[in-house]
């Protein structure tokens, strides 16, 4: 079976939505980001070299990392699922065009806000990087329900994800009401749900 190792509420429950949408048998490993101990005990830095979650283990014991790489790998696994468009296709680029907005101009613009560290000229800089990238998938998904269209799909699991940390740097989300919607959309899924509960999100 595969496992996902996790800490909960960060990127990584991502390809965790991915492997609940898609109905995979899998199991959890959580980590503690600050020891980079697992709860089984197991030294998270020999897992991953890069040190972060998510690491997916494969079947055979093969670790894939990047969050991006993994929930394709995953919908590639499970074409009935419908979570990403064909390989090789326009459709397929532009799914891949959101993944790499949401990962490198979204995703790591939170870094300077989650650590205390950084100046207050960073966190200002990345603060409002981040909140035009909310204007960017708002006026996307004023039209949509999901980010490719009428399918829920794995850039959905991961745009959801990272606006979800709107609550963790205090950025008040009614701003953007097609966000809010949008937000409340994707957690009512009960696949999502059940990600969110294997996490200890929500009762
Ligand atoms: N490029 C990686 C980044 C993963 C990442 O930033 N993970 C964060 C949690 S959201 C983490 O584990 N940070 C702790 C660390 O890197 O030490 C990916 O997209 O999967």
């Amino acid at each position: 079976m595969m496992k996902l190792y996790y800490t909960p509420g960060v990127c990584s429950l991502s390809p965790h939505i991915v492997l609940s949408e898609a109905d995979f048998d899998y199991e959890l490993e959580k980590v503690d980001l600050k020891t980079k101990i697992t709860e089984t005990g197991k030294d998270f830095n020999e897992i991953n070299k890069k040190s972060g979650v998510p690491v997916l283990q494969l079947e055979n014991g093969e670790y894939l990392t990047e969050g991006v790489a993994i929930v394709q790998f995953l919908a590639d696994q499970k074409p009935e699922a419908q979570l990403v468009p064909e390989n090789g296709t326009l459709e397929r680029a532009k799914l891949q065009e959101w993944l790499n907005y949401i990962s490198s101009e979204m995703h790591k613009s939170h870094f300077p806000l989650f650590h205390s560290e950084c100046g207050e000229d960073a966190k200002r800089i990345y603060l409002s990087k981040i909140k035009k990238s909310y204007d960017f998938a708002s006026d996307t998904l004023k039209e949509n329900e999901f980010i490719m269209g009428d399918k829920f799909s794995v850039a959905d699991a991961y745009l959801y994800t990272i606006i979800n940390w709107h609550n963790f740097i205090d950025l008040d989300l009614s701003p953007w009401p097609v966000l809010v919607d949008y937000q409340e959309r994707v957690s009512m899924r009960p696949k999502v749900q059940r990600a969110l509960k294997k996490e200890g999100l929500l009762n």
